[in-house]
């Protein structure tokens, strides 16, 4: 029997290429010097999509007509109109879980850099300062007696909230619904979360629903003591509104992982001292980008061999194979 074709559009980690290769006639557009021709001149069989932040919409779907399959590299696929795929019967896999204690510790490294300032502690100290002009200055914010409002408890929001537990915060979320079984307070809105924490943790999802949530409105609830870490997507936040929140006091800090237009960061959010800024890297380690690349792979072989995805997305679970 011939193989499986799989087309990936983008380079991806040596794990993926060569997991793929070894199972699947594999299709890398991305070598021909016209990626978008080439993709149309070799689709026609093509089975399985292996995907790492290519936007999949309508349009892209039907240059596959025999697509069964979209494998995303990344929890959040906020990339794919998974809707669309399952209107027509696409299965969209995800990578949940490979890489939920990596976005924690991210998360909380860059709440405590915020907080502390050690990002700019480390420049003074590299600049020369500390032996010329003397001690770091002392930061206005400490981590203790922090109230923690956590915007999207998830798998990555509870393993921030055990965390964070860990370190004396008091926790609180905000999500569409309470969650049974979570002791965690919970507010029904998030201006309320806002108004009754000081320092927000966003781990939303990306896409229309969440699309700038937090807005000059939530900012000012949250106050000028308030600190922002946004580990999530960075279409959550209004960075115009948050820009201006930083830089007239309405809060103190911002931490972030994600921005509205990766890889670009506007310049004037750059200029700002009380923002650290990380080109997002919250499952960025060697381990865990493996272990997410290993399960691109695993559903799409479980998929042509099982006819079962092993991590599907909720909008696609009920999608079963038809051949
Ligand atoms: C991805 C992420 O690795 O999983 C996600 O949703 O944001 C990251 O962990 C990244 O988007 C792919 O480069």
């Amino acid at each position: 029997m011939s193989k499986p074709e799989i087309l990936m559009p983008k380079a991806m980690r040596d794990i993926v290429l060569n997991g793929l290769e070894a199972r699947f006639t594999l299709h890398k557009p991305y070598e021909a010097a016209d990626g978008g021709e080439a993709i149309s001149a070799s689709s026609a069989g093509v089975r399985g999509l292996a995907v790492l932040g290519t936007r999949i919409d309508a349009a892209y779907l039907d240059k596959f007509p025999y697509l069964e399959i979209v494998s995303n590299f990344g929890v959040g696929y906020d990339n794919i109109d998974a809707e669309a795929c399952g209107a027509r019967g696409i299965m969209v896999t995800n990578t949940p879980d490979v890489l939920t204690e990596e976005v924690a510790d991210t998360a909380i490294g860059l709440l405590i850099m915020t907080v502390r300032e050690l990002s700019a502690a480390e420049r003074w100290l590299r600049d020369g300062n500390w032996s010329g002009k003397g001690p770091f200055p002392l930061t206005k914010a400490s981590l203790k007696d922090r109230t923690l409002g956590i915007v999207g408890l998830g798998r990555i929001g509870k393993a921030i909230a055990s965390r964070a537990e860990a370190f004396g915060l008091k926790v609180h979320y905000h999500g569409r619904n309470q969650q049974a079984g979570v002791t965690y307070p919970y507010h029904a809105t998030l201006k309320g979360l806002a108004e009754t924490v000081d320092t927000l943790m966003l781990v939303a999802p990306g896409g229309d629903e969440t699309r700038h949530m937090i807005n000059a409105e939530i900012l000012k609830a949250l106050g000028p003591t308030g600190i922002l870490i946004n580990i999530g997507r960075g279409t959550v936040v209004d960075e115009l509104a948050l820009i201006d929140a930083l830089s007239n006091g309405t809060i103190h800090a911002a931490g972030l992982d994600v921005f509205e237009n990766e890889p670009h960061v506007p310049e004037a959010l750059m200029a700002l001292p009380n923002a650290v800024l990380l080109p997002h890297v919250g499952s960025a380690s060697v381990s865990t980008r493996d272990a997410m690349g290993q399960l691109v792979v695993d559903n799409l072989v479980s998929w042509f061999e099982t006819g079962k995805a092993i991590t599907p997305v909720a909008e696609t679970a009920a999608v079963t194979r038809r051949s």
